[in-house]
């Protein structure tokens, strides 16, 4: 490789083991682990103006949000909020939004991500959708991935803790959610000591291959374990789905010990199949159950939210095949299962092997009734009945599997801090890779599906003391990438990542890059109190109630001279960006509004809802630096004490008109873009 400049001097920076830096810290007797040397920067630099070749989509973990970064580079592309208010864009702030963010319980403003999920088609990633569930108020969500925004939340009835979620079908026909916490269900008042016989889990299958339309088709009724992941079959076991559970023990209290007792808790195998047979033959009971669908209307762009009031309840006991227990040792956390279908290996957070079930033998046991006992109706097949073989002496704390499509699975171990590459079929381990630190995820692009794309794969890692320039008490969380197109895995970059997060997935950019919206249709705007030009902008009282449309444009906002408002009124400022040009953006703010602020994208109306608590003269401006004129692109609100008769008006000054003018010309000028 020819030594550029730039190469030097990130050589430098990074590669502590060559001559530069040796000589720079030559106090430093020791190489520092895990630095990374020879041709890993070439291999991550993305030049200026060069796209990336993946997008990575991942979960926020305690922000409830969703963060896309660019592959190889590592660089942070956008945070798209979902269980969560967002303060870039207004999420969960203005009006139109508020909904997302109502379950039975209330307004919810803030919520723990875990899984994102891409939709599939033929058990392919295929770009429509990112699936990701909130996990303490227990909740799905659609992310649209040609506007990178939140369309859909549902909430999940007869559940606590939404952790075994949101994975999905090979056809995305369905998404799941399984109780992480057993509750009674219904809930109700019971002694917590009343566990074993008052507390149970769900599994809920969500209809999700209808945008606006996702809906429990029907929950099962289980024992009451703590779920904690799953994943589909594919290929001979599509049709199942397989959950990992621990805390067969039923523990109540202090579960770090009491429930890691038992040898082996169980993977549970469903046959959701068999499930819509019986849910058609009438077996699943109407069980009622209060929870809330949010989806944003299409043309409105206006967020509305239902109330449903049942679901189909199915228990294993009236549905014979339904559900198996999969004895897995020991205290399983990740299941995953290999691109053939045949393979389900399962993450013993405290085994000392990862143990890998065989789905041609799981049929064979179920024919054979090879079962141990039987659990609230459930058979619980025999572990050498099912077992295809076990990795040994994979490392300490296995949590998570992907797969290169290459035959040979990566296992993220916790507490020995590393990736291990093992061969699927062999079960040997054919190498390892240390991160840094204590990795949890890990992510391979496409590497749950049918046909991974492989190339890197990316830990998500839960401690970075040393790998950062320390920021205060908290450190930030980071991600590592490393190329596996080799027979070696090679650390390649550290990245820090937002919140913590937990899975990841990743697709190649070409699969929607060019599907992304440039902006909305002003024509198409069916908000009610949209103004597509300053004709159609005004402001209304009715009592105390003050709607007021806006238009923003470039460098003005009209009307911007608004009178009439009283002290107590409420006002809805409806702000209409009429651009219609690619990331040409408006912000929307005013002195001492406690709702935030407003951003709006090109096309989009926003509503801003204030109430004025004592007279004066308020000025309003855009947040966003949209033009040269940005600074300009104001104005003011008078606000008169309750009971006085200033009529309203709103009118837009000359110095508006002239400075649109000015706008113009310089745009003629300069940039060409506008008609
Ligand atoms: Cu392992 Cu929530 Cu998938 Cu965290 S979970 S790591
Ligand atoms: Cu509009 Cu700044």
């Amino acid at each position: 490789m020819p030594i550029s400049r730039t190469t030097l001097i990130r050589g430098a920076t990074i590669a502590g083991a060559v001559g530069i830096a040796a000589v720079a810290f030559s106090c430093r007797t020791t190489v520092k682990p895990g630095l990374v040397t020879g041709d890993a920067p070439s291999k991550v630099y993305v030049a200026p103006g060069q796209y990336d070749e993946f997008y990575a989509f991942m979960s926020g973990g305690f922000n409830g949000q969703v963060s896309v970064y660019g592959l190889p580079s590592g660089r942070m592309l956008k945070l798209i909020p979902v269980f969560s208010q967002h303060a870039e864009n207004g999420w969960g702030y203005n009006e139109e939004t508020k909904p997302m963010l109502q379950t039975t319980h209330g307004f919810i403003p803030w919520d723990d991500t875990h899984h994102a999920e891409l939709s599939q088609t033929n058990g392919v990633p295929d770009g429509r959708w990112l699936f990701i569930n909130g996990n303490n108020t227990p909740r799905v969500a659609r992310i649209d991935l040609t506007r990178f925004e939140t369309d859909e939340i549902l909430e999940i009835p007869n559940a606590a803790g939404g952790h075994a979620s949101p994975f999905t079908t090979p056809d995305s026909k369905y998404i799941v959610s399984a109780t992480r916490f057993s509750v009674p269900i219904p809930n109700k008042d019971v002694a917590i000591d009343s566990y074993a016989k008052n507390f149970r889990g769900t599994m809920s299958f969500i209809t999700a291959d209808q945008p606006g339309k996702m809906d429990i088709a029907f929950q099962i009724l289980m024992p009451g374990f703590n779920y904690d992941l799953g994943h589909a079959g594919k290929g001979p076991s599509q049709g199942w789905f397989f959950f990992t559970s621990y805390n067969s023990e039923q523990a109540f209290t202090k579960l770090e010990s009491n429930a890691s007792k038992n040898d082996k808790d169980f993977i549970a195998a469903v046959n959701y199949a068999k499930a819509e047979t019986c849910v058609a033959e009438g077996k699943a009971k109407a069980f009622p159950s209060q929870y809330m669908h949010n989806y944003v209307d299409e043309k409105s762009r206006i967020a509305k939210s239902e109330t449903k009031t049942s679901v189909k309840m199915l228990d294993p006991n009236d549905c014979p095949g339904l559900v198996y227990y999969l004895p897995t040792p020991k205290s399983p956390h990740g299941v995953d299962v290999d691109p053939t279908g045949e393979y389900i290996v399962a993450g013993g957070k405290l085994a000392s092997v990862i143990p890998v079930h065989s789905f041609k033998k799981l049929e064979k046991a179920i024919a054979d009734k090879a079962f141990e006992t039987t659990i609230d109706g459930i058979p619980v097949l025999k572990y050498d009945a099912v077992l295809a073989g076990e990795v040994q002496k994979p490392g300490l704390g296995p949590l998570h599997t992907e797969f290169d499509g290459k035959g040979y699975a990566y296992t993220s171990m916790f507490i020995s801090s590393e990736i291990v590459k093992w061969k699927l079929g062999t079960w040997e381990v054919v190498d390892r890779a240390p991160t840094y630190y204590s990795v949890g995820h890990l992510m391979i692009p496409g590497g749950d599906s049918k046909s991974p794309f492989g190339k890197y794969a990316v830990a998500m890692n839960k401690i970075t003391k040393d790998r950062y320039l320390p920021t205060g008490a908290e450190l930030t969380q980071s991600a590592q990438l490393y190329d596996i197109s080799g027979d070696k895995m090679k650390l390649l970059l550290d990245f820090p990542t937002i919140g913590e997060p937990h899975y990841a997935q990743a697709l190649p950019a070409a699969m929607i890059r060019d599907k992304q919206i440039k902006f909305f249709s002003l024509k198409d705007n069916a908000n009610p109190f949209v103004a597509r030009a300053e004709s159609e902008t005004g402001i209304q009282r009715n009592g105390k109630r003050v709607d007021v449309k806006v238009i923003a444009i470039r460098s003005h906002f009209a009307p911007d001279n608004i009178n009439g408002v009283q002290q107590g009124d409420t006002v809805f400022f409806h702000v209409t960006n009429i651009e219609q040009d690619w990331d040409i953006l408006h912000g929307f703010a005013i002195l001492g509004a406690e709702n935030a602020e407003l951003i709006l994208q090109p096309g989009e109306t926003r509503t801003l809802k204030w109430i004025p608590k004592s007279p004066g003269i308020y000025p309003f401006y855009c947040t966003d630096f949209c033009s040269a004129l940005h600074q300009e692109m104001q104005g003011y609100i008078r606000v008169a004490p309750r009971g006085t008769t200033v009529a309203v008006s709103a009118t837009t000054s000359a110095k508006a008109q002239s400075q649109m003018a000015r706008l113009e010309s310089i745009h003629a000028g300069h940039t060409g873009e506008r008609k």
